[in-house]
């Protein structure tokens, strides 16, 4: 079983998973189809996939969904945890390798153009271009013109990275709001020199087949020369591991379990919040952690907007994200034969994660 449900956060439809297409498929073909399309588009594609991910064996909802303005906000408190180190060990990188990342993907004359899939609030495309035009020698002594482009499904996240990116000088930024796909095309293949961006373990969120997807998707909107920079969580100890998807202060658990919230808010859902617990598991075999929530009681939950009566059982669970972890080798493997060729990575030991430079060949 191809288990995407809880492994293609991205905030992004680029993975064309088959119970992707089966669900397509059976909404077709279901007399239900009419109902729901009396929702927003947003809403129902919500709906559809809440309906469709709830009834499969074990129960799953995406993780894009997790991404509401509060999901959000807890992210955003998540990657201040001590115990989540994937964003403070990539913003030391990105502050003292900046210089050397544009010195080796800037063209010799004119623009750089950089696209950030999935900018957050703004923070680690602004920690790179500050470092890069502090003083000090880029190349000859100048830094580039930028002209930076945005991609993101969210309005709040381009507004907050906007508002982050624009006091920068000689930095033109486009905000495309959009999936991935959406997104990709929009900028491929116009001939300016590009480097796209994607952080912050990003994609860790993928199944090995939708990260290689992905990268092929990359790959194909750029042109030879232009510079992929990714950003991967290694795998390491368990126990850091869990700590970091089940930290003391529960924060991970509240963004988890707002998915519940946000469900019963936006779909008339009755989910008895406090009746779920957290629980993330190292899946050694798989290489990735997974995020679950677990029923405390048997309990009916009813999803009018997505038709869903069911009765859960106590200890059933609902799987709700994977954050895959990679060995070096692995990614660098995965990036060569998606297309692109090693320029340079820069690792963070004692945290164990791994920025990576490639061309497009
Ligand atoms: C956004 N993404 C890379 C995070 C991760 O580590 O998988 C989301 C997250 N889930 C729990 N904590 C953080």
């Amino acid at each position: 079983m191809r288990h995407s449900a809880a492994s293609d956060k991205g905030r992004t439809k680029v993975l064309r998973h088959t119970e992707e297409t089966d669900r397509t498929d059976r909404l077709r073909k279901s007399s239900d189809a009419q109902e729901v399309l009396r929702y927003s588009e947003q809403d129902t594609d919500f709906a559809r996939d809440v309906e469709y991910y709830l009834a499969l064996e074990p129960r799953q909802l995406p993780s894009r969904y997790l991404y509401d303005a509060l999901g959000s906000a807890l992210f955003d408190a998540i990657c201040e945890l001590p115990w989540y180190r994937i964003t403070r060990a990539e913003l030391g990188l990105l502050d003292t390798h900046a210089r050397e990342i544009l010195a080796l993907t800037a063209p010799p004359s004119g623009p750089l153009r950089i696209v950030e899939l999935g900018p957050g609030n703004g923070t680690k495309l602004l920690t790179l271009i500050e470092a890069a035009q502090s003083p000090g020698p880029v190349r000859d002594g100048r830094s580039p013109h930028l002209d930076v482009h945005l991609i993101d499904v969210s309005a709040n996240a381009l507004d907050q990275a906007g508002r982050a990116l624009a006091g920068l000088d000689d930095v033109a930024i486009v905000k495309h709001q959009t999936t991935y796909e959406g997104g990709l095309d929009e900028i491929a293949r116009t001939g300016a020199r590009t480097l796209v961006l994607f952080l912050g373990s990003n994609i860790g969120n993928f199944d090995r087949p939708g990260a290689d997807e992905f990268l092929r998707a990359i790959r194909a909107a750029l042109g030879p020369g232009d510079a992929l920079l990714v950003g991967v969580d290694l795998v390491k100890p368990e126990y850091e591991l869990l700590l970091a998807y089940d930290d003391p202060l529960g924060i991970t658990a509240a963004f988890n379990r707002n998915l519940l919230v946000r469900i019963n808010r936006e779909l008339g859902g009755d989910f008895d919040v406090d009746a779920f617990r957290h629980r993330a598991v190292w899946n050694r075999n798989e290489s990735r952690v997974e995020m679950h929530l677990v029923s405390r009681r048997r309990q009916r939950v009813r999803i009018p907007a997505a038709h869903i009566d069911v009765t859960m059982k106590e200890g059933e669970t609902i799987w709700t994200e994977s954050s895959y972890k990679y060995e070096p080798d692995e990614l660098a493997a995965v990036l060569e034969h998606t297309g692109f060729r090693p320029i340079e990575s820069w690792l963070a030991a004692e945290e164990r994660f791994l920025l990576t430079l490639v061309r497009a060949e």
